[in-house]
């Protein structure tokens, strides 16, 4: 390899790093811990995205075909309130896919946040999973 290749290897590595920093800091994977003895642990990623933030949540042990609501609440699992400051798809069969329209990661990492899953439609008072986001 000559210098000039060397040189041009060197450029290149450099504009690289950058761009893996952005996309590092765009992501987030949130540990989900079960409540209540559901036995429901599991992870929510977190993405940005042009249009908000995309919630992936994935739980073990998911009773099967049940709705269980899933919100983003002020708050901690520790101390959360009561109202849903945002809504998620419901989790089925330990799975849900949802899209926080107009809202920034960096938003919800404060750590004034959690993704708290609900038993079910019926049981909205019993906590299954929750996570802490930030
Ligand atoms: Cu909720």
């Amino acid at each position: 390899m000559n210098a000039y290749r060397l040189g041009a290897f060197a450029l290149a590595a450099a504009m690289l790093a950058p761009a893996c920093a952005f996309a590092a800091s765009d992501s987030l994977t949130v540990p989900m811990k079960a409540l209540n003895d559901s036995g429901e642990t599991g992870t929510a990623v977190l993405t940005q995205q042009d249009d908000g933030v995309h919630v992936v949540v994935t739980l073990k042990n998911a009773p099967k075909d049940t709705a269980q609501p899933t919100h983003i609440h002020i708050g901690t699992c520790g101390n959360i309130n009561k109202a849903p400051e945002y809504a998620l798809v419901n989790t089925v069969d330990g799975k849900g896919d949802s899209v926080v329209k107009g809202v920034k990661l960096s938003d919800l990492t404060s750590g004034k946040y959690a993704i708290n899953v609900h038993k079910s439609g019926d049981d909205l008072g019993t906590y299954v999973s929750c996570g802490d986001i930030k």
